[in-house]
């Protein structure tokens, strides 16, 4: 049985964060850039763990603030934060008694994770841990690395039982209520001990969540591929996580940065097909977010505190006959409100129009000032077609996505096109 969801799907926006010993690499390696994502480095260059591990020594992030995080990302508009304990290379962020390549023997010497789990606390953010269940590449018998430790030689259950579960254990015990467990590349595992770790997260806290990546559809909600999103609206609870650049780790000259009108349009796509947005943050060496990172997320936050109505809460509602020219929509059913996303403003006349809505509308006003516009809705008897026209402000008020508020009479009802007479013909 899956957990209840609800909380999730209703949050639309959450933080996921890569921060390890990657970061103070920053993309590269004795003088070379790392080919692809930068979290990956020490596999995609094949560094040993006898070069690797003693970054360690330097980890030091002292201007790393939790609560800066979480009120950044509250100010965002995101509603839960998933953070990196232990990525693929093996570094865990946490204090753990399994293995002391951890953030306790650096010098900066403090719990990280804990700290986001207490600021998350104090700031009623919901705090989720990112866990890789599989790929570990400090440990002899984990997935991954096959530079330093031969392949042959690995047993994985012994690194399974003997880290993965105790680890997951310490995680879901010693920082307070989890939110969400979040795994990644589960690859080949063997599906029984995949449904033994979602027990043993069910047992310390039914109500924590895991994400698909677990394995054989035994998450409660589905992750899409990377920076995906897709085709057509998924009924189920799902995620896209997203990077803003290209990398997940820091990364100092990846500049391809994510204009802040792509992230508001990949949230009002995502939330229009029903999802989520993750979007990764990956702050530097010292636990600063990267400044690019900030600049387009105070913008994309700028949006989300006159509009994030028109996404928290929403959810898939019947496909409409025809894709809008202008954008899309988003549908809250328990306020039985329809949000039209005007991402393509008309420019002769600041009319849109829309096919096959039955349900009579009370009001219909933008959401950011609340100022009314003008609708009608129509029936054209020869074709069968309900019309939907809205007339908006002749001077556009938001270029990126001005958001118009239809408040219905009653549920969501919408024509279909094989309710013609044309469909039994064919
Ligand atoms: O390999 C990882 C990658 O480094 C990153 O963590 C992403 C986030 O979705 N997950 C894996 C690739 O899908």
């Amino acid at each position: 049985m899956r957990s209840n969801t609800k909380w999730f799907t209703d949050a639309k926006f959450g933080m996921i964060i890569h921060w390890g010993l990657y970061s103070i690499l920053a993309g590269s390696w004795k003088g070379k850039e790392a080919p692809r994502t930068c979290e990956w480095i020490m596999r995609n260059m094949r560094i040993s763990l006898d070069e690797y591990r003693p970054l360690a020594q330097q980890f030091c992030p002292t201007q790393f603030d939790a609560r800066e995080y979480v009120r950044k990302a509250k100010k965002w508009g995101m509603k839960y934060i998933v953070v990196t304990t232990k990525h693929h290379d093996g570094f865990c962020l946490f204090d753990t008694k399994v293995s002391d390549y951890n953030v306790m023997n650096t010098p900066y010497g403090k719990d990280i994770i804990k700290e986001f789990a207490d600021a998350c606390a104090e700031e009623g953010m919901v705090f989720c841990v990112y866990y890789s269940q599989m790929q570990d590449w400090e440990d002899p018998n984990g997935d991954g690395n096959d530079w330093d430790f031969d392949k042959k030689d690995k047993d994985f259950r012994k690194y399974f039982y003997g880290k993965c579960i105790p680890q997951v254990k310490e995680l879901l015990t010693n920082y307070g209520k989890i939110g969400l467990i979040w795994f990644d590349t589960p690859y080949d595992m063997p599906v029984e001990l995949c449904r033994e770790l979602r027990d043993v997260v069910k047992e310390l806290q039914p109500e924590c969540l895991i994400n698909g990546r677990i394995g054989y559809n035994l998450g409660d909600f589905r992750n899409m591929a990377d920076n995906c999103i897709p085709h057509d609206p998924y009924a189920g609870a799902w995620e896209s996580p997203m990077t803003l650049n290209t990398s997940w780790g820091y990364c100092e000259y990846d500049n391809h940065w994510a204009e802040p009108s792509e992230v508001i349009t990949r949230l009002s796509g995502i939330a229009s097909k029903g999802g989520n947005l993750l979007l990764n943050i990956g702050p530097d060496a010292d636990g600063v977010i990267p400044e690019p990172s900030v600049k387009i997320m105070d913008e994309v936050g700028k949006w989300m505190e006159k509009n994030g109505e028109s996404l928290y809460g929403t959810s898939t509602f019947p496909t409409f006959p025809y894709d809008a020219s202008w954008g899309n929509m988003t549908y809250n059913a328990e306020e039985k409100k329809l949000y039209l996303h005007v991402l393509r403003y008309p420019v002769i006349t600041p009319k849109i129009s829309s096919i096959g809505l039955k349900t009579r509308i009370k009001k219909a006003y933008l959401l950011a000032t609340g100022e009314p516009v003008k609708f009608s809705q129509t029936y054209e008897q020869a074709r069968e077609e309900e019309r939907l026209a809205v007339t908006l402000p002749a001077e556009c008020p938001d270029p990126v996505d001005t958001v118009v508020v239809l408040e219905l009479e009653g549920d969501i009802q919408v024509q279909k096109l094989n309710e013609g007479c044309y469909a039994e013909n064919n």
